[in-house]
């Protein structure tokens, strides 16, 4: 094909625009949802580009900004995207990247890879669904620029200005009619920069909030932005100390791995702790995407970890008086560890795609932990004695806990169909039509007994105290009772990361339901902290929810509102008293209690006006961090935790 083709050109023009057609007609395809989650992932993709060009070892610095529209600008300090006339599709290479899809690893093959954000889909994809997206160049002295409309550009790369500085620049604003959020969260960006920076030692990358101003300049008008600033020098050894700041090291540094296969590829890096919790804290990623359902990587970590202290503990004499069996799980009981690895073609599979299935990975990870395991306990033999010593008094608690448990299941069977006495059962007995409503206090469990819908509707009242399981010895779980009371009537055969399957499940909706007070809320961070911790599947499997019950009941005559928030509430009075609050009766809803059965469930139980909300783990670290800060035993550094981070797991609607 000559250069002056021109069919050439218009034939490539034919398949980019249908490339960005496809994008828009499908975006969920590309991008995961049209939702908060898609919107951020907008972002990760464009700064991917940037860590790769960092991880290429052409880039220390990448700056995010949030502008005051909402629109984001990203820059590096990398190579800059290049901007050389591409023969082929007759235009420059830049405007191939940001307008083929999947062509972001198409120069340069050896040094740059594209690793992309979880869906791999490339920058094109954020300027097709952008209804402005603009790219600076700054490259050979000079600034190159294009500026695109829902992903078409407007005229041809040109040559702007002249500059000293090297890089790319990115400025996209998500297209309003297709994303069903606009505003962007700083928490969430900022958990995700903090993540990349711990992931990859040695980038500083910036986040600036220009939505918010922290200071004027007196002298110069200049104002100051909230701006967090994320660097680590230690990389997973400083990501797992902070992982376990509110929990107490069993020693200090921790272990770190690294490592490749015998061809160089496939790096492996890991950093290990050991706490005095009772909780296995294992977070593992792969081209810096969390895999938090795991894979072949986690697995070739625990057998690897199982059988380097296996053999460690034999051959040191440890176990020799020990009666009972060792399991996996005692091996990693107090354990905090991150794991990443890169892999060149990754296969991602399970629900959320965030589960490794590469079968070779498995090997590679276990021969590297394994040699290197055996080798640090050897030269560590006080530390390796303590993990020995907290695996043994592990495997007999959870020996203990065996027995209990076996007790609660057999008083089970004896019981009029094995069931709590508390539980006000529904009479349908398909678990996918039922829902269980778990809900705090005394006369709200009875208000909501008789406003229910009882063929598909169970109500379990939690009365007494339920269990701080982040503090408690795995062993002591059966003895409380309401959280027995939960198995029991959930159908649930065992806890934990082995033994909990979903199999006789006899509800697909547990709700939780508690006062929208202070006591309320600690009660539905009891609930999930032992939902995270001890029955994670559940709640990955989408099967948690929270009630969200009114907030306010505006009145005035016969006419009356629910509302949910303070918006809600003012758009109520402005619509039944003109805005005029004097004509009106507000009444607050502090407890589930001050409603009536009729209203408990026209409000917050009946499935045509209710609003529930999902329980998602989509923040691993943040979650962990809140609950290990909330329940945990380090008093001091809460109050400003939770100030901070009001998210724990992400609650989608
Ligand atoms: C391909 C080749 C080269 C750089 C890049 C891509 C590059 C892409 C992005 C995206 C965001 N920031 C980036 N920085 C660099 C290098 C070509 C060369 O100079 O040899």
């Amino acid at each position: 094909m000559s250069t002056s083709d021109p069919k050439g050109y218009s034939a490539s023009n034919i398949q980019v625009l249908e490339g960005l057609e496809a994008v828009r007609k499908r975006p969920a395809m590309y991008i995961g949802d049209v939702g908060m989650r898609g919107l951020h992932h907008l972002v990760y993709e464009v700064v991917d580009n940037s860590i790769d060009e960092a991880l290429a070892g052409y880039c220390s610095e990448i700056e995010v900004w949030i502008n005051e529209d909402n629109s984001i600008t990203v820059r590096d300090n990398g190579r800059g995207i290049p901007v050389d006339f591409h023969e082929k599709e007759q235009k420059s290479a830049l405007e191939v990247v940001m307008t083929v899809l999947h062509a972001g690893g198409k120069f340069d093959k050896d040094t740059y890879k594209v690793s992309g954000g979880l869906h791999g889909v490339g920058v094109s994809c954020v300027n097709a669904l952008s209804e402005m997206c603009k790219v600076n160049v700054y490259r050979d002295g000079k600034i190159y620029s294009q500026t695109y409309h829902i992903g078409i550009p407007e005229e041809p790369v040109k040559e702007i200005g002249v500059t000293d500085r090297r890089g790319t620049e990115t400025i996209f604003l998500p297209d309003k009619s297709i994303f069903t959020e606009s505003i962007y969260k700083f928490d969430i960006l900022a958990s995700r920069l903090r993540e990349l920076a711990f992931l990859n030692k040695g980038i500083k990358i910036t986040l600036t909030d220009r939505r918010e101003v922290i200071q004027v300049q007196e002298e110069t008008g200049e104002k100051d932005f909230l701006t967090k600033v994320f660097y680590s020098e230690g990389g997973l050894v400083e990501f797992v100390k902070y992982l376990d700041s509110a929990r107490v090291p069993m020693f200090d540094p921790p272990i770190y791995i690294s490592g490749a296969d015998e061809n160089g590829e496939t790096p492996v890096e890991l950093a290990i702790l050991y706490n005095d919790s009772y909780v296995e804290n294992i977070h593992s990623y792969v081209n810096n995407i969390n895999t938090y359902e795991g894979g072949t990587h986690i697995s070739g970590f625990k057998k690897a970890l199982t059988r380097s202290l296996k053999a460690y503990a034999d051959k040191s004499g440890l176990l020799n008086k020990l009666k009972i069996e060792i399991t996996g799980d005692d091996f990693r009981e107090g354990i905090t560890c991150v794991i990443s690895v890169k892999v060149a073609e990754p296969q991602f599979e399970g629900q959320t795609k965030t589960k490794l299935g590469n079968s070779d990975v498995a090997g590679i990870v276990e021969g590297i932990v394994n040699k290197y395991l055996t080798y640090y306990l050897e030269e560590n033999p006080v530390i390796a004695k303590k993990i020995v010593q907290k695996v043994i008094l592990a495997a007999e608690a959870r020996t203990a806990a065996r027995k209990a448990r076996e007790m609660v299941q057999r008083k089970n069977v004896m019981v009029s169909g094995g069931l709590p006495g508390k539980l006000a059962d529904c009479s349908d007995k398909d678990p996918a039509n039922c829902e269980i409503y778990l809900v705090e206090g005394d006369s709200a469990g009875g208000s909501a007994k008789q406003g229910r819908n009882r063929s598909f509707q169970a109500i379990l009242p939690l009365r007494g105290k339920i269990l701080n399981v982040e503090k408690a010895h795995p062993a002591r779980i059966y003895d409380n009772e309401e959280i027995k009371n939960m198995i029991i009537a959930m159908g649930i055969q065992g806890i934990g990361t082995e033994e909990l399957s979903l199999e006789k499940l006899r509800y697909h909706k547990i709700i939780i339901m508690t006062d929208a007070d202070v006591d309320g809320s600690h009660i539905r961070t009891l609930i999930l902290t032992f939902f995270y911790r001890y029955l994670r599947l559940l709640v990955e499997a989408g099967h948690v929810y929270i009630a969200l019950p009114p907030l306010y009941l505006v009145k005035k005559g016969k006419e009356e509102v629910y509302c949910w928030n303070e918006e809600e509430r003012k758009m109520a009075v402005e619509s039944i008293a003109g805005g005029d609050e004097s004509k009106v009766n507000i009444q607050r809803y502090k407890g589930l209690g001050e409603m009536n059965p009729e209203q408990l469930w026209s409000t917050t139980m009946d499935p045509e006006k209710r609003t529930l909300q999902k329980v998602t783990i989509e923040d691993t670290i943040q979650a962990d961090l809140l609950f290990s800060m909330l329940m945990g035993d380090e008093v001091p550094p809460r109050r400003e935790f939770i100030e901070q981070n009001a998210r724990y797991a992400r609650i989608d609607a």
